[in-house]
């Protein structure tokens, strides 16, 4: 059987925080046929696909932040890309605030086969920025404000992608910087990575210089070395653009499990692109030099999950033997 389909990252322009899902959702369905008439049989949307990047908004009361929240899904908003899914036969990623019946809220993503089904569900773990109004800042950040850490770990799914199937996991945004997420998936012999991101074009937290294109060389080292030494591929998707004065870096790309990148976006704007995936390349970098079973040590890495933060190291003097 053949182990090859067309994966297809579909990036979405700024949403204006005045904006209704409506208008989201009408978007997303118009890239869907599209990824559908690239040949695409999976297509993956950003990270809070459905509204603006809210954290970027203080709210006192969390009450009165419902609206940003999907309380189920598919909701009467929602239904059109379900619906969109099932003409077409092609399986979705989707990213999005969750609000669960007893009022928990994570950033959630889900894949969602042709059918409609949910075939597997991550809530974000690595939460970036801050619980409480910042006035230093020029930006909030108050993802950890509005979500509670994720509490499904990183789990892998093996499911239908087109004609064959794949070992399928999710990451979200700031996940995909820190490798022991990677490393959680790739033990799960993960194929396929799909992540959304919303991602500013600057550091907001305004600590150092840090030059504009290594934002975007930061995003890409990060995928792509999640991908090599876990022998996956990925699509990482990006919400791009000026929302309401606030500029997202585009940049999507798909990336194979040799690390190298198959395409990237090229506008910061709703975009789509395609890349074929061969899933039996996953397996030279996990038969070879990341053959786990083979070559782990994980005797000698206890620190990470042991230790939180880092320590400073003990001080070696000339003269004192190591
Ligand atoms: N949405 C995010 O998780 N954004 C973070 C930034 C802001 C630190 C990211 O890693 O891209």
């Amino acid at each position: 059987m053949s182990r090859k389909t067309v994966l297809a990252a579909a990036q979405l322009g700024p949403i204006q925080r005045a904006e209704g899902r409506d208008v989201a959702v009408g978007r997303m369905v118009r890239l869907m046929e599209k990824a559908h008439r690239m040949g695409a049989e999976v297509v993956v949307f950003p990270e809070l696909a459905l509204t603006t990047f809210f954290p970027r908004w203080y709210e006192e009361d969390l009450n009165k932040a419902d609206h940003w929240y999907e309380h189920a899904l598919p909701s009467n908003e929602t239904a059109p890309l379900f619906e969109a899914a099932r003409k077409l036969g092609i399986g979705f990623h989707l990213g999005y605030a969750e609000k669960t019946p007893d009022g928990r809220r994570f950033n959630t993503a889900i894949y969602v086969h042709p059918s409609g089904e949910v075939a597997l569900k991550y809530r974000k773990v690595h939460l970036p920025g801050h619980k409480e109004y910042d006035p230093v800042r020029k930006v909030q950040h108050l993802e950890k404000r509005y979500f509670e850490p994720g509490d499904l770990g990183f789990p892998v799914v093996r499911a239908p992608v087109g004609e064959t199937e794949a070992n399928i996991g999710l990451l979200i945004c700031n996940d995909r910087r820190w490798p022991e997420a990677w490393r959680v998936l790739g033990l799960q012999q993960v194929e396929l990575v799909m992540l959304g991101y919303n991602t500013p074009s600057l550091n907001m937290e305004n600590r150092g210089f840090e030059a504009h294109h290594l934002r975007v060389e930061h995003s890409h080292l990060s995928v792509r070395a999640g991908c090599y030494q876990n022998a996956c591929y990925a699509v990482a998707t990006a919400k791009a653009g000026t929302e309401d004065g606030h500029e997202l870096f585009g940049h999507s790309i798909i990336v194979n499990p040799q690390g190298e990148l198959l395409a990237q976006a090229t506008s910061w704007d709703d975009e789509v692109i395609v890349a074929e995936a061969d899933f039996t390349r996953c397996e030279l970098g996990r038969t070879t030099i990341f053959d786990f079973a083979r070559h782990r040590r994980p005797e000698h890495y206890g620190r990470i999950t042991e230790q939180v933060g880092s320590e400073a190291p003990p001080l070696w003097k000339p003269g004192q033997s190591s």
